[in-house]
């Protein structure tokens, strides 16, 4: 292969429009900061980090896809252990703007989070049984969901929210939990049965697409609102 993106291969051009797609969201939450008030300002910037560094490995992740035809594996894991814990770190800018935060719920959200990344990441690799590896990155995704919608984190949201930090926290939780499942779809099609690289990458495609821009999508339309004032 030249390195030239064939226009009828579907996975390398979701590639590509998907870079443009995390290019402008990254100009349109930066230039949107001006508008955020008080703390919100640190959640736009934020989002503008996470689809950010997405764009560049969007970039960078097209071209291996375009020259060898497999899966770029490692960019995309180093990118989702950039762009992740950023999410989680949204999440807990949000509360710590409505409350005093223990710093204990931020790293165990963390933790897990990188054990959901580092076991899939084995998984893929071969270094682990895929399934073996699947199982362990359900358990930590599981929990983070625990956590938001049941533990610590979602009492301080349901106990000290303004209206604008629980519709955001609301919303980000919703992606957490249907906007991050598309992930682990994306690994068992990818390879249960002979495998699908195509498959695999399209599914992780869209899901960054609609989990990057959606999630800062969410924060921008908190940030902007009348009552974002309430948290200044
Ligand atoms: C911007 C990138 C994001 C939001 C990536 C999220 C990735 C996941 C939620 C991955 C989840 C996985 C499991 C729940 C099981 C093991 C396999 C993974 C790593 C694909």
């Amino acid at each position: 292969m030249d390195g030239q993106l064939n226009p009828s291969d579907f996975v390398g051009m979701s590639f590509w429009i998907i870079s443009a797609a995390m290019v402008a969201a990254t100009f349109f939450f930066w230039v949107e900061r001006d508008r955020a008030v008080g703390k919100w300002k640190t959640s736009l910037t934020v989002a503008a980090m996470v689809t950010g560094i997405a764009a560049i490995h969007y970039f960078y992740m097209r071209g291996v896809w375009a020259d060898t035809g497999t899966s770029p594996l490692v960019f995309r894991y180093v990118d989702w252990l950039l762009t992740v814990p950023l999410q989680i770190v949204e999440f807990y800018l949000i509360l710590a703007a409505i409350a005093v935060v223990g710093a204990s719920l931020f790293w165990r959200l963390m933790i897990a989070s990188v054990v959901m990344l580092v076991a899939g990441y084995l998984g893929e690799v071969g270094t682990f049984n895929v399934w073996g590896a699947f199982v362990v990155g359900m358990a930590a995704w599981i929990y983070i969901i625990y956590e938001i919608f049941i533990g610590e984190a979602s009492k301080i949201n349901a106990e000290s929210g303004t209206e604008a930090s629980k519709t955001c926290f609301n919303a980000l939780r919703l992606i957490v939990t249907v906007g991050w499942a598309i992930y682990p779809l994306g690994y068992v099609l990818g390879y249960a049965g002979a495998g699908s690289p195509e498959a695999l990458n399209i599914i992780y495609n869209l899901a960054d697409f609609l989990n990057k821009i959606a999630f800062g999508v969410v924060i921008w339309a908190a940030a902007t609102s009348s009552s974002a004032t309430e948290t200044a």
